[in-house]
């Protein structure tokens, strides 16, 4: 299903769709030739992330995780900063200093990354906690995975965002191993024994909705919900969003063990390989959303193609941008350092 959105804005979103896939392609090929530490990437959940927070607005708040690209190319911040940042050069966003385990962008909503799984669940809750006691009109959101619900700072978050009638929001994005395919009795999670992870919401009266995070359309329509909610004085909501492993991030380092996209999968079939079939023909969520754009007619496959030949372009371009660009001089170490 698509966003009820204007064709033009459902293509604005298959753009950052194919921003972020590409982004993250090219930085896997670039971490191949060079160490640049632990980094996780967000292919296979582009289509929750991008509708998502499509809907906030300028000074709405998002807290993300180790897993956080995809949220700031999201919401704008550029894939040349981006690059620089990872690669700890002083043209990144924060000058070099929090690679891609604590990037943000306060331009664009995001004042820190928690890389500690559950560490943003305090922090997106104390913004909308702040947001309240000061009046103000805006929203938090909190991004993070499956993990994050078994931590403890999760439960004592939504504990007080449920008593205060916080606006936040908490989308819980479950990229669990073959999640969309969960029979019934099994664990939605590889870390927590909960059958349904909104078991461990509904004591605390927060409202849930359980999404298929590959439905662009039904992250819409969530989020709307949860946004309305959230300005009108309603509080929290738990959206679940499921989405499956992208097999590329099944090992500890990411692999494009499924290739570049090749987005003419999306229609003609006879392009997918046998190797990862199930993939590319079902649980890609990127290709999916162009097979329903294809279908209400809002684009033709050749443009399409243009589009991901500018993106592709755009990328190749940034990640020039930041080999050429410089480390920070040794004696600018303890600049932008708090203590
Ligand atoms: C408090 C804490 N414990 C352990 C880790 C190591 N760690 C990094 S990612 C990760 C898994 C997190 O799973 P999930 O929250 O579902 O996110 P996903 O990687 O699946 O997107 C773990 C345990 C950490 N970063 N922080
Ligand atoms: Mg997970």
């Amino acid at each position: 299903m698509l966003p009820k959105l204007s064709g033009e804005q459902v293509l604005e979103q298959l753009r950052l769709a194919i921003v972020i896939r590409r982004f993250e392609e090219e930085l896997i090929k670039l971490a191949g030739s060079r160490d640049i530490g632990h980094f996780h990437v967000y292919i296979g959940q582009e289509m929750t992330g991008v509708p998502a927070l499509y809907l906030l607005e300028r000074g709405d708040l998002s807290f993300t995780t180790h897993r956080n690209h995809g949220h700031l190319l999201a919401r704008g911040v550029p894939a040349s900063q981006m690059y620089a940042e990872i690669l700890g050069k002083e043209t990144g966003m924060m000058g070099g200093r929090g690679g891609t385990l604590h990037l943000c962008s306060m331009e664009h909503g995001f004042p820190t990354t928690s890389s500690a799984v559950g560490g943003a669940t305090p922090l997106a809750t104390g913004a909308a906690f702040g947001f309240q006691r000061l009046g103000q009109d805006r929203v938090s959101v909190c991004l993070f995975g499956d993990g994050a619900l078994e931590e403890g700072s999760w439960h004592e978050s939504i504990n007080i965002a449920a008593m205060e009638k916080l606006p936040v929001i908490y989308l819980c994005e479950n990229n669990s191993l073959e999640a969309l395919g969960q029979k019934a009795g099994e664990y939605p999670s590889s870390t927590l024994a909960a059958v349904d992870l909104i078991d461990l919401v509904t004591p605390f009266g927060v409202p849930t909705i359980q999404i298929d995070g590959c439905d662009a359309g039904a992250v819409h329509a969530a989020m709307g919900e949860a946004l309305h909610r959230a300005r009108s004085g309603g509080g929290a909501t738990f959206i679940e969003a499921r989405t499956v492993r992208w097999p590329g991030n099944r090992p500890i380092w990411p692999e494009l063990s499924t290739g570049e996209t090749n987005f003419a999968m999306a229609w003609d079939s006879s392009l997918v390989p046998t190797e990862y079939r199930e993939w590319h023909a079902e649980q890609d969520a990127v290709l999916r959303f162009i097979r329903e754009i294809l279908a209400e007619g809002l684009i033709e496959p050749e443009a399409i193609l243009a589009m991901d030949a500018e993106v592709s372009a755009e990328m190749k371009e940034a990640v020039e941008f930041a080999l050429a660009s410089n480390y920070p001089p040794a004696a600018a170490a303890m600049e932008k350092v708090l203590a």
